[in-house]
């Protein structure tokens, strides 16, 4: 094990790297540079020092012709890179104090940087917790995905209602990416399929150019270095000349205008799938690209096509890259003259599926109709991998194919692509076994396997939580970063009093801050004393925020009912965003802001409980809430949350869970321990079981007092003053249409909130359960899981 650590920088060379990107690469005077030219000057400094054991990694790749795994996502949610690459090259505090020598705030600059939202919410996160943990671990390896102009939507409240801006994150210079022209592939759309010397010739009429731009991400301690490959549309010629001297001016403009359109914008619906023209090219834009540039990388070095999966593993974030085996098959057949059947084992071979979601309006199916007009050869693939498969696995009665109904079902498009399928927790991959693949499971017994999600600690941790990672560093020592095992080190000092101490003054100190930041983001003022209660992400109804502001209102009312009783102070802390088009979901965060603006103005339940809502939920917020937390939120409808990750965040800086058996709560649940996790509700089978009663919604509101008030309450109009029927949408479908199951599972939950105040209450027993939450959570680390990749799907080995 060779070490190829970045050098670090003695404290006069890196002031001078500083001030020399100032001058050179900013062209600005010290005297005169903005917080935005020192930022990019310390940005250039850092990225001078990843560049080093990115080098390095990638000559090593090469020399040792190490197999390679590409990692194929529509998203990754970064974030701020510049202060986690710091940290990871350990320059987080040489850096504050050169800056601080300049007169500069290393945090200030670092608060500055856009956030990187390209992805919508859990996949687009864990895509870039891998990239981390793939340069921690030292895989060899590259993110191909999209380098969208506009991420995630910015979201405001105007009367509490969710308003989308667009995001801007290229409006100022990006500092950690590397423009790279010469790495260029023409993907192209429609046109029609011809015969040539017994092999098909596909002549699209549409074609742009992919063009790649790179971010290296440096793992933990700069051990390693991987490449981020990010892909831009650009016109393959940027006029038509022949139409515009026809005098057709609007048309000769038109291969610039499909070229700036595929990757101008992520698009926002994470759940519910619509066959989008757009989305699909998107969708073959990134895949084409990538498999392109994988072969050409191959060919540099190789000959032998058949030999591909011995260097190459290419796996699929969900199906949404799908079209990744019908492209490698195309281009081994049409352009390398591979017969079909081996062409197909070969991708096969390759390539590995996650599975992200069982919710069906989720999964991708397109119609045959627009697959056979945007990509025609790609369609007879499909249908010959298709027929292949069915010619393999003949007489069987319930043969599901991936072409049904007139649709391609990238769901088994992907799965009969793919050499492994894999789930994201232990129960999700049942679920997938069970309930969405039962006849291809069977068919195929072994290619289903589990890797439970994990989140990059670099990050979650030390990051986001300086205040616990030093009390975790004096106590078990250094290393604990990429050893997360480590973190049971902790457990024995749990039963001492001055841990104890440590630890809930380390919590106490983020909640400070972060009620300092609510008053200032929000106006309103909140108690570091109170409990902290967080449910942060995307809004969905299967999430059930509404249960959680339905409980909210029970409990204000039970405050104002019983004035004299000891009540626990509350913050109830929202985040997240919903899908524009997502009407029940944007009346979900209407009726939480309606709550929040008649609770938080409530002079008599005071601090006794407050409602906050920060618009805008995003990577970086989350990197400010999380430490914070006392009780985290995940309550989800059992069997619809396929993993969860930042029930791991959450739960890492000490947190305790609320939540029911769903995704990754199931595993959490049993490595902290039964008795530091709240549980209630419906298990997956229950669920199963109560929907066939068809009035199981009726049932559990008239069985339950609290929530028929609730519910009268919002009827009348109590939170919506001036509006009385504003939410009679909502309470109608809570009586008739409670497809989530929230009134059977509320009474459940508020008796267990209950259990969460009583807790709360004994101050030092919670800090022991929080603590021994963040001992036992290293399990969840990305690491792990992506060593579980390396060892069962890809069959790579860490170059380290
Ligand atoms: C599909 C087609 C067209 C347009 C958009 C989409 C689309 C985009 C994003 C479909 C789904 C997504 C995102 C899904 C997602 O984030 N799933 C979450 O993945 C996490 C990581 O595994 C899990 O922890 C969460 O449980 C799961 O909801």
């Amino acid at each position: 094990m060779k070490d190829i650590s970045a050098q670090r920088p003695g404290k006069e060379a890196f002031r001078a790297d500083i001030l020399r990107h100032l001058t050179y690469t900013l062209g600005k005077d010290a005297g005169h540079a903005s917080d935005y030219d020192w930022r990019m000057a310390l940005s250039f400094a850092i990225r001078d020092r990843i560049v080093g054991p990115w080098f390095a990694s990638t000559r090593r790749t090469w020399a040792e012709n190490r197999k390679r795994v590409y990692y194929l996502s529509m998203e990754f949610l970064i974030g701020r890179i510049l202060e986690d690459a710091a940290i990871n090259l350990g320059l987080r505090d040489l850096a504050a104090e050169v800056l601080a020598d300049l007169g500069q705030d290393f945090a200030t600059l670092a608060g500055e940087e856009p956030d990187a939202a390209l992805g919508n919410g859990g996949l687009g996160r864990l895509a870039a917790c891998y990239m981390e943990s793939m340069a921690t671990v030292g895989c060899p390896s590259y993110g191909y995905g999209i380098r969208y102009e506009h991420g995630l939507f910015r979201q405001r409240f105007e009367g509490g209602q969710q308003v989308e801006t667009a995001e801007d994150w290229l409006k100022t210079r990006n500092p950690w990416e590397f423009e790279r022209p010469e790495s260029a592939y023409t993907i192209g759309f429609k046109g029609e399929v011809a015969e040539k010397d017994g092999r098909a010739l596909w002549t699209p009429d549409e074609t742009v150019i992919a063009s790649a731009y790179d971010t290296p991400v440096v793992g933990w301690q700069g051990r390693w270095a991987n490449t981020l490959r990010l892909w831009s549309a650009k016109p393959t010629q940027a006029f038509d000349l022949e139409r515009f001297n026809r005098g057709d001016y609007a048309a000769a403009a038109e291969p610039e205008t499909l070229a700036r359109t595929i990757s101008r914008v992520l698009y926002p619906e994470d759940t519910t799938y619509q066959g989008k023209e757009l989305r699909l090219k998107q969708e073959f834009f990134l895949t084409s690209a990538a498999i392109q540039d994988i072969l050409r990388r191959y060919l540099e070095t190789h000959t032998d096509l058949t030999a591909l999966p011995t260097h190459v593993a290419i796996q699929m974030n969900d199906t949404h890259p799908a079209l990744a085996g019908p492209e490698l098959i195309r281009l081994l057949t049409d352009a390398h003259g591979i017969g079909f059947e081996e062409a197909f084992d070969i991708a096969q071979a390759c390539l590995g599926y996650t599975n992200h979601t069982l919710l069906p309006e989720a999964l991708e199916r397109w119609s045959t109709w627009l697959v056979g007009n945007i990509l025609p050869r790609h369609m007879q693939i499909i249908e010959r991998i298709d027929s292949l498969h069915r010619r393999r696995f003949p007489n069987r009665p319930h043969y599901v194919g991936i072409v049904k109904h007139h649709e391609v079902r990238m769901g088994e498009l992907a799965f009969i692509s793919a050499h492994r399928v894999n789930g994201v927790s232990a129960l999700h991959t049942e679920l997938v076994k069970e309930r969405l693949f039962p006849e291809l499971n069977k068919l195929h017994p072994g290619r289903i396997v589990n890797e439970t999600n994990g989140v990059t600690p670099r990050r979650w941790l030390r990051m986001a939580n300086p205040a616990l990672s030093g009390l975790i560093t004096e106590t078990i020592g250094e290393g604990w970063e990429d050893h997360l095992d480590r973190l049971t080190g902790l457990e024995p000092h749990v039963e001492d009093k001055g841990f104890r101490d440590a630890f809930a003054g380390a919590k106490r100190a983020n909640k400070v801050a972060t009620a300092n930041w609510i008053a200032r983001t929000t106006g309103i003022s909140v108690s570091p004393d109170a409990l902290f209660d967080v449910q942060v992400k995307r809004l969905h109804e299967y999430k059930r925020q509404l249960l959680n502001i339905l409980q909210t209102v029970a409990q204000w009312h039970f405050i104002r009912e019983n004035p004299n009783l000891p009540h626990v102070p509350r913050v109830k802390i929202f985040g997240g965003k919903a899908a524009p088009g997502y009407v029940v979901a944007k009346e979900i965060i209407h009726l939480i802001n309606d709550v929040a603006a008649v609770i938080n103005n409530d002079p008599r339940t005071g601090d006794l409980l407050k409602v906050v809502y920060p618009a805008n939920y995003n990577v970086s917020m989350a990197e400010h809430l999380i430490p914070a937390a006392d009780l985290s939120e995940q309550i989800s409808t059992a069997g619809k949350e396929a993993s969860g990750t930042g029930n791991m965040k959450l739960s890492l800086n000490g947190a305790l869970t609320i939540g029911t058996l769903d995704g990754a709560n199931v595993e959490i649940r049993e490595k902290v321990g039964a008795e530091n996790f709240f549980l209630f509700g419906l298990t997956a089978d229950e669920v199963e079981e109560r929907r066939k009663d068809v009035e199981h919604a009726r049932h559990a509101i008239l069985a339950n007092q609290p929530l028929q008030d609730v519910l009268q309450m919002i009827a009348e109009g109590r939170f919506s003053p001036g509006q009385r029927d504003r939410y009679h949408g909502i309470v109608d479908r809570m009586w008739h249409h409670d497809y989530f199951l929230v009134a059977s599972d509320f009474g459940a939950y508020h008796a267990e909130q209950g259990e969460v105040d009583r807790s709360y209450r004994e101050a030092d027993d919670w800090t022991r359960k929080a603590a021994l939450n963040t001992a036992r959570m290293g399990f969840f680390s990305s690491d792990r899981a992506i060593r579980g990749y390396m060892e069962d799907i890809w069959g790579v080995d860490s170059a380290l």
